[in-house]
């Protein structure tokens, strides 16, 4: 059987942020309880010049009343012993959108074409993630390349998410 508690995932090796930093393109998210950011996700992940990783991101969400914005989100990152778990601390521009501390795993990436998120909001008893969250990023905002999306389904799987995710559309809602 599959082992599907959170602790056996594997992340990304030599986790570089330096590499990290940049735009990503949300392609595809499974979705938390209380699913916040719906489409037209872009994240730029920065490196101060003390050393730490910063974000900004946008996407659009629906707020009270199905009322429509695209929400500018910042982020700054903590470091734990493994370099590619990291704690993120996150707000909203304006006070009204969500802000919370949650995990900010990077399960696999090639820099340069794909990531694979992943957070845990509420852990089981046996160790298994209750209610959890993961991106699935490009650098492109077309998609995955081919050769890409084989090992984003297999990291999919290991993290027992396979067929829980949706695609992200980009439409230019978030754009200007
Ligand atoms: O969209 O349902 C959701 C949960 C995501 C909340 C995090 C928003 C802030 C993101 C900033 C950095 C990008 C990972």
């Amino acid at each position: 059987a599959q082992d599907c508690s959170i602790q056996s995932f594997q992340v990304m090796q030599n986790f570089d942020r330096h590499r990290y930093a940049g735009t990503w393109y949300a392609v595809a998210k499974k979705d938390p309880v209380g699913l916040f950011l719906l489409d037209n996700i872009i994240a730029q992940f920065n490196v101060e010049a003390d050393g730490t990783m910063t974000a900004t991101a946008k996407g659009r969400v629906k707020l009270f009343n199905n009322f429509e914005l695209c929400a500018n989100m910042f982020a700054t990152f903590e470091e734990t012993d493994n370099p590619a778990k990291l704690k993120m601390k996150y707000w909203g521009a304006a006070s009204y959108l969500e802000n919370g501390y949650d995990d900010h795993w990077v399960i696999d990436t090639d820099y340069d074409n794909y990531a694979i998120h992943f957070a845990c909001r509420v852990m089981d008893l046996d160790g298994t993630c209750l209610d959890s969250y993961s991106f699935i990023f490009s650098r492109h905002p077309g998609g995955l390349r081919p050769e890409d999306q084989k090992i984003v389904t297999q990291k999919k799987q290991e993290l027992c998410l396979l067929g829980k995710y949706r695609r992200v559309s980009h439409t230019g809602f978030c754009d200007s």
